[in-house]
């Protein structure tokens, strides 16, 4: 071999390792990272993902490899705390639905399968937040409700408030 063929050799071993470990870790960190930038600061990402089948609203990854033969956990109540920025970012793996917290006058939000949807609000009062399906997304639809809990923080004259 000449000093030119080991040099191209080397050359397309790298640029085979650069796709193969690169491009899943730049995927990686977009979605992990730098996909969290644009929030305000100290916001609460929570991942909600809606799925038909059993009419299920969790907080695990569901993507169309494992919808079939995985079933995801339904999430509990979430957990937050008065004052925080929340933000929502809504998955369907499936078929359309939507996304609504009534008490928060938060309208339905469309949820196309495939796309993520944010929704973002401030949990201002503390008490329990109930958020739903508004679509007719199959016949599990009526199980698609989930819960927050806010917790006071006791500082605030809307502490003696509650939804
Ligand atoms: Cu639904």
């Amino acid at each position: 071999m000449t000093k030119k063929m080991v040099w191209m050799e080397t050359a397309g071993v790298a640029s085979i390792i650069i796709v193969i470990v690169g491009l899943p870790l730049l995927l990686w960190y977009w979605q992990a990272v730098f996909s969290l930038r644009k929030y305000p600061a100290g916001s609460k990402v929570i991942d909600l993902t809606a799925v038909a089948q059993g009419g299920i609203w969790t907080q695990d990854r569901v993507a169309g490899y494992n919808y079939w033969w995985k079933t995801p956990a339904r999430t509990p109540d979430i957990q937050l705390n008065q004052g925080e920025h929340v933000v929502v970012r809504l998955h369907s793996p499936d078929v359309l639905h939507s996304f609504s917290i009534p008490l928060m006058h938060i309208q339905p939000v469309d949820m196309p399968a495939g796309h993520t949807e944010d929704v973002e609000f401030d949990a201002t009062r503390p008490g329990e937040l109930t958020f739903l399906c508004y679509q007719v997304c199959g016949p599990d639809h009526h199980s698609l409700l989930g819960r927050f809990q806010v917790k006071g923080n006791g500082k605030s004259e809307n502490d003696k408030e509650s939804w």
